[in-house]
């Protein structure tokens, strides 16, 4: 005979079924957003909103402490949060079935009102994968309390007559026990489809040989890489080169369906074209160092490489763009991501005869999914977030008064060319050495304006020039090196460079907001 469970065994059931059905709303939306939309799926959608709704500073503090792994942690923290709200409702429900039911439905209906409402959208079918997701879990929900306080149901156990409430303990193992198992199922399904899906994105670019470029980069002179132990490779490969966006999943873009169009005030031939289109164009190959506003003094979110690509200037004439100082009406070109992005660049900069192209190569290689393939932007000299449109598919000639893009919407610089900087890599912060000669080196960057000088003092002692290694071009950064008689004791050392022209990186210190870090980067170190 089963009477109802007690307090004790009640409450962690009706938990558990609220994780049950947590779980199988989760693994149902995800299966429902393969066939939908990928990115409709709810943690990927309420993490996307949630993105864009954080306020800057916070998101600078997020991307400080965590950096890349910023967006894990979001995705953790919404699976902690409904995690909790599952176990909430299970509880509710335990009291009043029908409400822990339509709280379900309702935290269904937040999924899928961010989804419709996310920048890449596809419409109301985004819905579809919270939508059912809903359902089912609220369904399962119902079903689950119902065999914790239900009445016995006929053909279940036997009861004694007036033996008070019972509880289906067979009911409710069954039912929790196939719940379990069926929402496994159905994740892993999801996850299968979701890769295959992928995969003809993953095919297009294994298929991508790229052409020799008309204009090939001179090769780096000797001397732009120092043989110094700890310093920035002057080269920054494509796997340990930095990645910021807002993307929770990477876009697999296949190449084979990829298309760009060019269009908007002034534009008198709008273009369409494909990523073969590109490929059979001129190429120009060259080394640029591609830096993030939100880099604080001595961060991390700067690199350099060989990017291979179409000139931005060819395309836009071809297109019949002029820029405003030849009397063109858009003086912003605001760029589109697949997943929604905006960038706004100053279309005279992309037209002033430097090499902004859209780029195609990275390092010898097809652009890394991560770093935007099929295509992106580069512009020498602007920070990424005005310039550097990766899963790019639009350009759209405009100005700055009539629209702002993605975040400018949220604080940041409408322009934001890059602030000479530079960095100390060796020695370590905090390290300790010995005294004698201790190598100070680093990266110092003025891109498009170039480096003359660099300077490293010792606690307040005279400024002392660094030795500069070989410039590569102006819009690369630079390594230096300093070769310091250190004597023992507690010392700061502090650098400082000058761009071409004579201007001194300012020693004023800002934050990152609204158009990058400034200040004289120093590490405090220990000489025994
Ligand atoms: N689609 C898209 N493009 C984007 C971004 C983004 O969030 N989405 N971030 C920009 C920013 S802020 C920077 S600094 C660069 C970083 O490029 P990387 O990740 O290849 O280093 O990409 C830019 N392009
Ligand atoms: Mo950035």
């Amino acid at each position: 005979m089963t009477t109802s469970p007690r307090l004790l065994v009640r409450l962690p059931l009706g938990a558990l079924s609220g994780l049950l059905a947590g779980f199988a709303a989760l693994a149902v939306a995800e299966l429902v957003s393969v066939a939908v939309r990928p990115e409709a799926g709810p943690i990927t959608a309420v993490g996307g909103a949630a993105i864009d709704r954080t306020p800057t500073p916070v998101k600078d503090w997020a991307i400080r402490h965590f950096g890349e792994d910023d967006k894990l942690v979001l995705q953790l923290g919404i699976l902690a949060a409904l995690a909790a709200l599952a176990v909430v409702l299970g509880l509710v429900a335990l009291r009043f079935r029908r409400i822990g039911a339509a709280g379900v439905l309702i935290f269904g209906a937040v999924g899928a009102g961010a989804a419709v409402t996310r920048p890449d959208s596809a419409g109301i079918t985004d819905a579809l994968p919270s939508v059912a997701g809903a359902v089912v879990a609220a369904a399962l929900l119902y079903y689950l309390i119902g065999r914790l306080t239900g009445p016995p149901r006929s053909g279940a156990t036997q009861v004694a007559p007036g033996s008070g409430p019972s509880w289906d303990r067979r009911g409710f193992v069954i039912g929790a026990s196939a719940a379990a198992a069926g929402s496994l199922g159905i994740g892993a399904l999801g996850r299968y489809l979701t890769d295959h899906s992928s995969r003809a994105a993953v095919a297009s670019r294994n298929a991508v040989t790229l052409p020799p470029p008309a204009s090939p980069a001179a090769p780096l002179p000797s001397g732009t890489q120092l043989q110094i132990p700890g310093i920035s490779s002057f080269t920054t490969s494509n796997k340990s080169f930095y990645r910021v966006d807002t993307a929770l999943v990477v876009p697999k873009v296949d190449a084979a369906t990829w298309r760009l169009r060019i269009h908007g005030e002034g534009v008198t031939r709008p273009l369409t074209l494909t990523f073969e289109d590109l490929l059979r164009r001129e190429l120009i190959e060259r080394e640029i160092t591609l830096t993030c506003v939100s880099n604080e003094v001595g961060g991390p979110y700067v690199g350099n490489a060989r990017w291979l690509g179409v000139r931005l200037a060819d395309l836009l004439a071809e297109a019949g763009v002029r820029p405003p100082s030849a009397g063109g009406p858009a003086d912003q070109l605001v760029s589109r991501s697949v997943d929604g992005m905006t960038l706004g660049s100053p279309v005279e900069t992309a037209m002033d005869g430097r090499d902004a192209m859209l780029a195609v190569g990275m390092n010898g290689q097809p652009l890394p999914f991560t770093h935007g393939f099929p295509v992106r932007m580069i512009i020498p000299g602007l920070y990424g977030y005005v310039s550097a449109c990766k899963w790019i598919e639009d350009i759209e000639l405009t100005t700055f008064a009539d629209y702002d893009a993605y975040w400018v919407k949220r604080t940041w610089a409408r322009k934001a060319p890059i602030k000479t900087e530079s960095r100390i890599d060796v020695p370590r912060p905090l390290s300790r050495s010995q005294a004698g000669t201790v190598m100070v080196a680093g990266v110092a960057w003025a891109q498009h304006r170039g480096i003359d000088r660099v300077q490293v003092r010792v606690d307040d002692g005279p400024w002392q020039d660094a030795d500069l290694a070989t410039e590569a071009t102006i819009d690369t950064w630079r390594q230096w090196s300093y070769p310091w008689n250190a004597t023992s004791g507690s010392h700061t050392l502090t650098v400082r460079a000058t761009e071409r022209g004579g201007r001194v990186q300012t020693e004023k210190r800002t934050g990152t907001v609204p158009d990058g870090a400034s200040g004289w980067p120093s590490v405090v170190v220990t000489i025994d």
